[in-house]
């Protein structure tokens, strides 16, 4: 078979946290494929050029067979010129005593500015993931400034929290990670995103059943379960002193493999990804859905019955997100 042509990869934040763990995952192959030879760029702001030559050298000592070259860049043209997936991680992060208006408004600068540099130098099919929060609002701002680039390319992580809801079923039901499928996570990547297992199935002892009956605690799915999935983040920063970053690169290496790659036969994922006004979402927001992926193309899972609990909560996290949105387009005008 002829050899795969060569892609292009970038990921901005390089030298931060995830950045560490998550370059592991594009140059080894484990998100476009162990046969995909691919071209790496590093974006990051200027004082971290130093860091990122070190990055740079632990990469090309790994000695990787997939990766071919690595560039690490402060420029925005040197870094979205010609490339075919866009791993936006880097974001202003939250100092203490910061309004979240002015961290809203210092992410839509640097996102306003990506999404210019994404119609100006990457490909038309590029497909991009924001990380960097608020990740669902940073994705609609680097959208809106990349007209020549389709809507439904662009895309923000919510599959952290799809596996943290995942193992919190897991480890409720005594089973594996593999046991438990179905697990939707819809909204905002925030605390008011909806972790719904209503639709989820579990394995267990040969049968496959409704989480619900195979938990058989509806005041624990109701509530903890939600809880702390929707707080997770705040857990691992109190327990480990730093935001989460391993399961977070992991996490983004999942939305990319599965987007590359396609999602299994009768699964689905979620994404945050342009609302179509499925399930009454308000058409255009940047919302996390379950879909399925065939061919580089996702799909929003149709015809889901939703219960008037889960309506509720969609409808919050869909309140929420139209504020941000309309906050942050507030900030486009200035
Ligand atoms: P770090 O602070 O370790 O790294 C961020 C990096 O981005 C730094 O190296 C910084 O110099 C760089 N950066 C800042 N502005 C930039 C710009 N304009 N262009 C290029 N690079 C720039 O943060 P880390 O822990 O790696 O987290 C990165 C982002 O992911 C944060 O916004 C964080 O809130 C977000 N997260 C999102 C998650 C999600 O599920 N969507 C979960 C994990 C994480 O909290």
């Amino acid at each position: 078979m002829a050899p795969k042509e060569v892609i292009k990869v970038l990921v901005t934040g390089a030298a931060g946290q995830i950045g560490y763990s998550l370059l592991y995952m594009v140059a080894n192959g484990d998100i476009f494929g162990h046969d995909q030879p691919l071209d790496l760029v590093m974006l990051d702001i200027e004082p971290m050029m130093g860091v990122l030559e070190g990055v740079a050298m632990e990469l090309n000592d790994c000695a990787f067979t997939t990766l071919r070259s690595v560039v690490a860049t402060a420029d925005e043209k040197t870094g979205f010129s010609g490339i075919d997936a866009a791993l936006l991680v880097g974001a202003m992060p939250r100092k203490a005593g910061m309004e979240r208006k002015d961290l809203l408004a210092a992410n839509v600068r640097i996102f306003k500015s990506q999404g210019k540099a994404l119609d100006q130098f990457a490909k038309k099919t590029v497909k991009v993931i924001v990380v960097g929060n608020p990740a669902n609002t940073n994705a609609g701002i680097a959208a809106k400034y990349a007209p020549s680039i389709p809507t439904r390319n662009f895309s923000a992580m919510t599959r952290l929290d799809q596996n943290r809801a995942q193992h919190q079923i897991a480890a409720k039901c005594g089973v594996t990670i593999q046991d438990v499928s179905g697990v939707i996570v819809w909204g905002n990547h925030s605390s008011t995103q909806f972790p719904d297992v209503s639709h989820a199935k579990v394995n267990k002892g040969g049968k496959s059943l409704a989480v619900y009956a195979a938990c058989n605690d509806d005041a624990w799915l109701k509530g903890d379960f939600i809880k702390t999935v929707q707080s997770r983040g705040a857990a691992v920063i109190a327990a480990r002193k730093l935001s989460s970053a391993m399961s977070a690169a992991k996490a983004c290496a999942d939305h990319m493999r599965d987007w590359f790659q396609g999602t299994k036969h009768g699964h689905h994922v979620s994404m945050a990804v342009p609302s179509d006004g499925s399930y009454g979402v308000p058409a255009g927001l940047i919302y996390s859905f379950p879909v399925t992926i065939e061919n580089r193309e996702w799909k929003i899972v149709q015809g889901l019955e939703i219960n008037d609990f889960g309506r509720e909560k969609m409808k919050v996290t869909a309140d929420e997100l139209a504020q941000e949105r309309a906050d942050a387009l507030a900030v486009c005008q200035e």
